[in-house]
């Protein structure tokens, strides 16, 4: 029995171990040997309970997903460590290479990643090396009381040093992506925008400046693709007249088209007062200028699908695809691996499920089909509601209270704020933000020479939030109440619904204790 318990032990610290080694090697990437693991955690979860765990858990919900794919994947070497031994002690050989080479093998077949599989593999050999240092292979030994802890000892000792080194080793990788172009033109116009942002933003302490410090990320899969740049393309297919391919000079060469643009986007999942709505500026090149050369015809009234990288696919109408960007740089640096990398769609004003990352395929389609969060049962796919988001709530040295947040309404604009500070009885205008600026770049809009197509250059960015601040005098708890009204005149509707299908709607209120 304790030589069964110690085995046990044994073979989950191997486990453990394995999963540290693959870790350490190649950190969380495709490669990494729970990342499969993972993918089938979501694709065995009904779509039921993920669009429970997305309201109920939020981000939560993901992590829980992705610790259960660990545990699992750590079972799978264990158990694979724990065959291992028991064969080696059939036939009286050491056990230590023999569970190795069992990891290796369940990690070539899982991940099919030769450094992933080798340091799973070592992980493992080296834990159930340690823990029969000095002991025979015979099963009297091991069932000797002293013994038998002395194994579960060193191979938890063993384990926790191969997870140590593995976590911090791991954390480091699969977040390279390439330096940024070395091209002082570019970086002049991304440098002096980023300061017009920042000189915009309302000092209020609590919340995001106008180009955000910490911009949120949502994926279905716990692990991100890692995509080569040099080997991407983009395909454009289906309804056009000839498909045709892009790679990556030629997108981001498209010297005449680049621009930089402030967007924000917001996920159609997230609360109310939530905070997966965020801003940065982003390079890019206007889809169109793309789809022309493939010979599209931009007036069909269809639909487009965008695939990705990930096996992530979005549709929705062509329409909307016509002012749609597609980045390759954030806030002057080249996408981040999280928010796409190397190549991500923007559509202006919409939800945030349709601005597709890692994005491989846009194709043109005749009929209607549903994306992946329409299948299961979202309607994200339309432009934003209009929100004001309450974030901040300052106890001044002077005895006011001030309380800040963002507004959003897409490409609508926001034309004001008002606040409540008696529950919704009067209202009081916010100080705005000013707008961000519209972008920089692209010859034909810059600077209002030509601008015949895209009409007048714009002055603001057409798709960008604001930030509010209101800062008042209260000495009796109070419910506050904040509310926007949109560029076209349309009130934040005041009914409270649930992010599921279709978004969040109501008023953003809270009480404030002076
Ligand atoms: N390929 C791919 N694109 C994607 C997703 C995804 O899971 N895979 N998530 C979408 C969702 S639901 C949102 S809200 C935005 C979030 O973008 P961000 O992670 O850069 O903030 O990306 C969208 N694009
Ligand atoms: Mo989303």
């Amino acid at each position: 029995m304790r030589s069964l318990l110690s085995s046990g032990v044994v073979a989950v610290a191997a486990g453990v171990a394995a999963v540290g080694g693959s870790y350490a090697a190649v950190g969380r990437t495709p490669a990494f040997v729970a990342a499969p693991v993972a993918d089938l955690v979501v694709a065995s979860t009904p779509d039921a309970v993920i669009t429970w765990s997305i309201q109920t858990l939020g981000d939560l919900g993901h992590q829980l997903g992705f610790l259960l794919a660990l545990a699992l994947a750590v079972g799978l070497f264990a158990a694979t460590a724990a065959a291992g031994a028991a064969l080696a002690d059939r036939f009286a050989v050491p056990a230590w290479p023999v569970a190795g080479v069992g990891c290796v093998a369940a990690a070539v077949a899982l991940v099919g990643a030769a450094t992933s599989a080798l340091a799973a593999g070592a992980g493992a050999g080296l834990v159930v090396g340690i823990a029969s240092v000095g002991l025979g292979p015979s099963r009297g030994d091991a069932a000797a009381p002293t013994v038998a802890r002395r194994r579960v000892l060193r191979a938890m000792a063993g384990a926790f040093a191969v997870g140590g080194v593995g976590a911090v080793l791991g954390s480091g990788k699969g977040g390279e992506v390439p330096a940024p172009a070395d091209d002082g033109e570019v970086a002049a116009d991304v440098d002096s925008l980023l300061g017009e942002a920042a000189s915009r933003s309302l000092d209020v302490e609590g919340i995001e400046p106008l180009v955000s410090e910490q911009f949120y990320q949502v994926d279905i899969n716990s692990v991100d693709p890692t995509v080569d740049r040099e080997e991407w393309t983009l395909g454009v297919t289906g309804a056009v007249e000839e498909e045709t391919e892009f790679d990556f000079e030629q997108i981001a060469g498209m010297s005449d088209s680049v621009e930089h643009r402030f967007v924000t986007l917001r996920c159609v999942g997230e609360g109310l007062n939530g905070k997966k709505m965020d801003t940065a500026l982003w390079t890019g090149v206007p889809v169109m200028d793309l789809l022309e050369s493939a010979g599209i015809d931009a007036s069909g009234n269809c639909c487009v699908m965008l695939r990705a990288a990930d096996d992530y696919f979005e549709e929705f109408p062509l329409s909307a695809l016509r002012n749609g960007f597609l980045a390759f740089e954030m806030n002057g640096r080249p996408l981040p691996r999280g928010h796409g990398y190397p190549v991500r769609a923007l559509i202006p004003g919409h939800w945030g499920e349709i601005n597709v990352k890692w994005l491989t395929e846009i194709e043109v389609l005749e009929e209607e089909m549903d994306g992946y969060w329409e299948r299961r049962g979202w309607h994200g796919i339309g432009p934003v509601n209009t929100v004001a988001k309450l974030h901040a709530v300052n106890h001044r040295d002077d005895g006011s209270i001030q309380v800040g947040g963002h507004a959003y309404a897409g490409t609508r604009g926001i034309r004001t704020v008002e606040i409540s500070t008696d529950g919704g009885d009067s209202w009081d205008e916010a100080t705005l933000s000013d707008p961000l600026p519209a972008g920089a770049g692209r010859k034909d809009s810059a600077g209002g020479a030509s601008g015949t197509e895209s009409g007048p250059r714009l002055q603001s960015a057409e798709d960008a939030w604001r930030q509010w601040e209101y800062t008042y005098e209260a000495s009796d708890p109070h419910q506050v109440v904040v509310r926007a009204t949109d560029g076209e005149g349309n009130l934040q509707p005041k009914k409270q619904r649930d992010a599921f299908p279709s978004g969040p709607t109501g008023w953003v209120s809270r009480r404030i204790e002076p």
